[in-house]
C-alpha cells in the first residue's frame, strides 16, 4: 500500500507582504513539511513507487533538500539510501541527512557533477536512481500542492510565484493547474543571476546549459532546466524573472523579521518577487493584471541555512539589520 509522506501545508495570508505588494499575498508554507521543503512531495512519491517496484537501495544526487527528502522517505519505507552531494552543501544539512539514516557521498562543486557520480553508483543491482527534478513521478508528486490550493482557496489566485532550479516544481505546478482547470493562472518563475537556466532558455528559445553556477542559492543551481520545464513554460503564461544574490538574501532576512521563519536563499529568491517589487513591475509593464485578486508565493523552504551563515552573507552583501 502506498503511503503519503508529505503533509498538507498551511496557506497563510501575510499582512506584511500584502502591504508591500498592494494585493493579498498568500504564503503556501512548504517550509513546514517534515523535511523543511516542498521536495518531499515529488521525491516522496518517486521513492514510494520505487519501493512498490521492489527497490533495494535509493540513490539521489542533490543540492541538499531533495537528498533530505529522499533520506526521510527511504527511512519511512525501510530502504537504505545514498545521497550524493556537491561539496557546497553545508554541514547542518549533511547532518540532517545522516540523522535520517542515509549515507552521504560528496562529489564535485556543483549538482551536475554529483549527478554524474550518482548515475554511475545507481548502476548497481537493485538500486533506484531518484532525480530531484527531471522525472514524471516527481512532477506528479509536486502537483499535490496545487490540489491543496484548489481545496483551500475560494477562487483561483491572480498569480503564483515560485523559484526555479531544474524546474521540477514548475512542471508540477503547471500540470496541477491544468488538472484543476486553472490553466490561465500566470506563474512568476524566479531565479538568481547565477542560476538563470530557465531565463536563459526562454530568451534563447531553446535549452541552454550555463557554463557555471555562481550563487548563494545553491539549490537552484542546475546548469540546464528539464526539457519538460522549458516546454511547459512556453505553453503556459510564465514570466521568468531574475534577482541578485543580495536581493535573495535580503528577502530571507526580511521574511524572518516579518513572518518569524528562516528559509534558505533559494526560497528568498521567490520571496524577492514581493520584496523587490518584481510583481509590481510586471503589473506596470502590462504583463500582469493591475487588479490582481491575490498572489500565492510558494515558500519552498530549504535546510541550507543557519543564523551564523546568514550573518556571513549579510556582511558579504552589506545588508544591515532592521
Ligand atoms: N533543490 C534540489 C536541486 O538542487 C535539491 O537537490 O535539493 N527551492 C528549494 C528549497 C530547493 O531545494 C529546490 C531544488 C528548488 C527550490 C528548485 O526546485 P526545482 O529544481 O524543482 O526547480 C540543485
Amino acid at each position: 500500500m502506498a503511503r503519503v509522506l508529505h503533509v498538507e501545508t498551511p496557506l497563510r495570508e501575510s499582512v506584511p507582504l500584502s502591504r508591500i505588494a498592494g494585493c493579498t499575498v498568500f504564503l503556501k508554507l512548504e517550509n513546514t513539511q517534515h523535511t523543511g521543503s516542498f521536495k518531499i512531495r515529488g521525491i516522496g512519491h518517486a521513492c514510494q513507487q520505487a519501493a512498490l517496484r521492489g527497490c533495494k537501495h535509493i540513490v539521489c544526487p542533490s543540492g541538499g533538500n531533495a537528498g533530505l527528502a529522499a533520506a526521510y522517505a527511504a527511512r519511512k519505507l525501510g530502504i537504505p539510501a545514498t545521497i550524493v552531494l556537491p561539496d557546497n552543501v553545508p554541514v547542518c544539512t549533511q547532518e540532517r541527512i545522516r540523522h535520517e539514516g542515509a549515507s552521504i557521498q560528496v562529489y564535485g562543486q556543483v549538482w551536475n557533477t554529483a549527478n554524474e557520480a550518482a548515475l554511475c553508483m545507481a548502476k548497481e543491482d537493485g538500486c533506484t536512481y531518484v532525480h530531484p527534478f527531471d522525472d514524471c513521478l516527481v512532477w506528479e508528486g509536486n502537483m499535490s500542492l496545487v490540489h491543496e490550493l484548489k481545496a483551500t482557496m475560494h477562487g483561483q489566485p491572480g498569480a503564483i510565484v515560485l523559484s526555479v532550479g531544474g524546474g521540477g516544481l514548475l512542471c508540477g505546478v503547471i500540470q496541477g493547474l491544468r488538472e484543476v482547470g486553472w490553466e490561465d493562472v500566470p506563474i512568476i518563475a524566479m531565479e538568481t543571476e547565477g542560476t538563470k537556466s530557465l531565463n536563459a532558455a526562454m530568451a534563447a528559445g531553446k535549452l541552454v546549459t550555463l557554463p557555471e553556477i555562481s550563487s548563494v542559492a545553491t539549490t537552484l543551481g542546475a546548469k540546464c532546466v528539464a526539457e519538460r520545464a522549458f516546454h511547459l513554460a512556453t505553453q503556459h503564461p510564465v514570466h521568468p524573472m531574475v534577482v541578485s544574490d543580495k536581493q535573495a538574501v535580503s528577502a530571507v532576512c526580511r521574511f524572518a523579521d516579518d513572518e518569524k521563519m528562516l528559509v534558505e536563499p533559494a526560497c528568498g529568491t521567490a520571496l524577492a518577487a514581493i520584496y523587490e517589487d518584481v510583481v509590481k513591475k510586471l503589473q506596470l509593464s502590462g504583463k500582469l493584471d493591475h487588479d490582481l485578486t491575490s498572489v500565492v508565493v510558494i515558500v519552498c523552504g530549504g535546510s541550507n541555512i543557519t543564523l551564523g551563515q546568514l550573518e556571513i552573507w549579510k556582511d558579504q552583501f552589506g545588508i544591515s539589520s532592521t
